[in-house]
C-alpha cells in the first residue's frame, strides 16, 4: 500500500503544468512509498485556478496562498509563482510544518535564500530546488562518469544558454507571461533565470565556483508593461556572459542571452579533462558526446552515447533499451527522487542550501559586472 503525499501548488504557469505533469506519471513508473495526491491549486484568480485544477485533476482551489498553507490536509507545497514570492511563502510554509518543492532560482539574491534556508533547517521540513536538468539522464550519467574519475583533472567546464525570445521590443515585461523580463518580479534576467542552471549543473559536476568576472547588457532599454501598457524602463540583464575558476583549479567560461537569434533553448556544456572530455546538448538531450584519449588511436574519436539502456540513469524505468525520454522526464526524476527521499527521512539534491550556492555565484556574476572586475562568490 502506498501513503499519500497532499500537493499543495501555488501558481500555475509553464512550471506548474510540468511539475502536475510529473505528479501525475510518478507512481506509473516509480516503486515508492508515497504517492502524490494532488489536493489543491492555488491562483488569484479563481477562474483561471478552476480551468487549471480541471484540466489536471487538482481536487480544489484556493486564491489566497496563506489559506492553502493553513490546510490540514496540504502535506507538501509546491511553489512555481514568479521569483519576488519565494521567500515569503516558503518562511510560511516552514513554519507551517509543510515539505517545500520551490522553482528555481531558490530567491530573488542570495540574502534572502539565506533567510529561506535558515526557515526550512530550523522546521527540520524536507526542501528541494527544482533544477531539473541534473536528472535528464544523459546529465546524470555525466557526474557518474567524472565522479568515477574518467576524466581524470578536470582543465575547462564550458557552459552557454541561448535563446532569442525577447528580441522585439514590442514584447512587454511583467504580467503572467513575461515577468521574467519586470526585474521587480524576477530579480534578475539571463542570469537568475537561465545561468542559475547552467551553475546548479556546473557546481554538480565539477564543483564549487571560487570567484567570477562577468559582463552583462541590457539591449532593450524601455519596453511596455503587460498590464499597463505604460513604458518602462527595463531593470533586468538580456545577456550575460562570465568567466570564473572553480575551485578544483579549473577554469569555466559561461554564456547565456535572450538575444542568439535562431536558438530557442539551446543549453550546452563541454567538459575537458585530463584523459576525457564530455559534452551535452539539450536539444538532443538524450545523448552524451564522450572522448577518450586512452581509447586505441586507429578507433579513437568523439562518441555519441545513446542514454537509454537500464543501467543508465533513470532508465530501467521507462521503455526498453533503443526508446528515449524527454524534458519532461526530467521533473518526473526529481519528484521520484523527492519521495523516495520523503520515505528513507534524507535531504534531496538540490536542498535549498546547495541551491543557495549558486544563488550566491549569481550574485557575485552581478556584482562583478556592475564594477567590472572580479569578484570572489564566498
Ligand atoms: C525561460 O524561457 C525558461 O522557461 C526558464 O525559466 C526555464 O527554467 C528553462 O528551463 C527554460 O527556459
Amino acid at each position: 500500500m502506498t501513503r499519500p503525499l497532499n500537493i499543495g501548488m501555488i501558481g500555475y504557469g509553464f512550471m506548474g503544468r510540468a511539475h502536475s505533469n510529473a505528479y501525475h506519471k510518478v507512481s506509473n513508473f516509480f516503486d515508492l512509498e508515497y504517492r502524490p495526491v494532488l489536493k489543491a491549486v492555488c491562483a488569484r484568480n479563481a477562474t483561471n485556478a478552476q480551468a487549471f485544477a480541471e484540466r489536471w485533476g487538482y481536487e480544489s482551489i484556493e486564491t489566497d496562498w496563506r489559506k492553502l498553507l493553513a490546510r490540514k490536509d496540504i502535506d507538501a507545497v509546491d511553489i512555481c509563482t514568479p521569483n519576488n514570492l519565494h521567500k515569503e511563502i516558503a518562511l510560511a510554509a516552514a513554519e507551517a510544518g509543510k515539505a517545500i518543492l520551490c522553482e528555481k532560482p531558490l530567491a530573488m539574491n542570495a540574502a534572502e535564500g539565506e533567510e529561506m534556508c535558515a526557515a526550512v533547517e530550523k522546521a527540520g521540513v524536507l526542501n528541494m530546488v527544482w533544477y531539473n536538468y541534473r536528472r535528464v539522464p544523459a546529465v546524470s550519467l555525466a557526474k557518474q562518469l567524472i565522479d568515477e574519475g574518467r576524466l581524470g583533472r578536470i582543465f575547462h567546464y564550458r557552459a552557454q544558454f541561448l535563446q532569442d525570445w525577447t528580441i522585439s521590443a514590442d514584447v512587454p515585461q511583467g504580467g503572467h507571461a513575461t515577468w521574467r523580463l519586470d526585474v521587480d518580479a524576477a530579480g534578475s534576467g539571463v542570469t537568475g533565470d537561465l545561468l542559475a542552471h547552467c551553475i546548479d549543473t556546473a557546481i554538480w559536476l565539477n564543483g564549487s565556483i571560487a570567484d567570477v568576472n562577468a559582463m552583462t547588457e541590457t539591449f532593450v532599454k524601455e519596453r511596455p508593461h503587460a498590464e499597463t501598457g505604460k513604458k518602462q524602463p527595463v531593470g533586468i540583464d538580456d545577456a550575460c556572459a562570465f568567466l570564473c575558476h572553480f575551485e578544483n583549479g579549473s577554469l569555466g567560461t559561461f554564456e547565456s542571452t535572450r538575444y542568439a537569434r535562431g536558438h530557442k533553448a539551446l543549453y550546452t556544456f563541454e567538459i575537458n579533462g585530463e584523459h576525457a572530455s564530455i559534452t551535452w546538448d539539450l536539444h538532443d538531450l538524450h545523448r552524451l558526446g564522450y572522448f577518450d584519449h586512452r581509447d586505441d588511436s586507429l578507433v579513437r574519436g568523439w562518441r555519441t552515447v545513446h542514454v537509454t539502456d537500464h543501467d543508465m540513469p533513470y532508465m530501467k524505468h521507462w521503455w526498453v533499451p533503443g526508446l528515449q525520454i524527454g524534458y519532461e522526464h526530467s521533473f518526473v526524476h526529481q519528484v521520484a527522487d523527492f519521495l523516495e527521499g520523503l520515505a528513507q527521512g534524507q535531504p534531496v539534491s538540490p536542498t535549498f542550501r546547495d541551491a543557495l550556492e549558486t544563488q550566491q555565484v549569481c550574485d557575485a556574476v552581478l556584482k562583478s559586472a556592475k564594477k567590472r572586475t572580479w569578484m570572489d562568490v564566498r
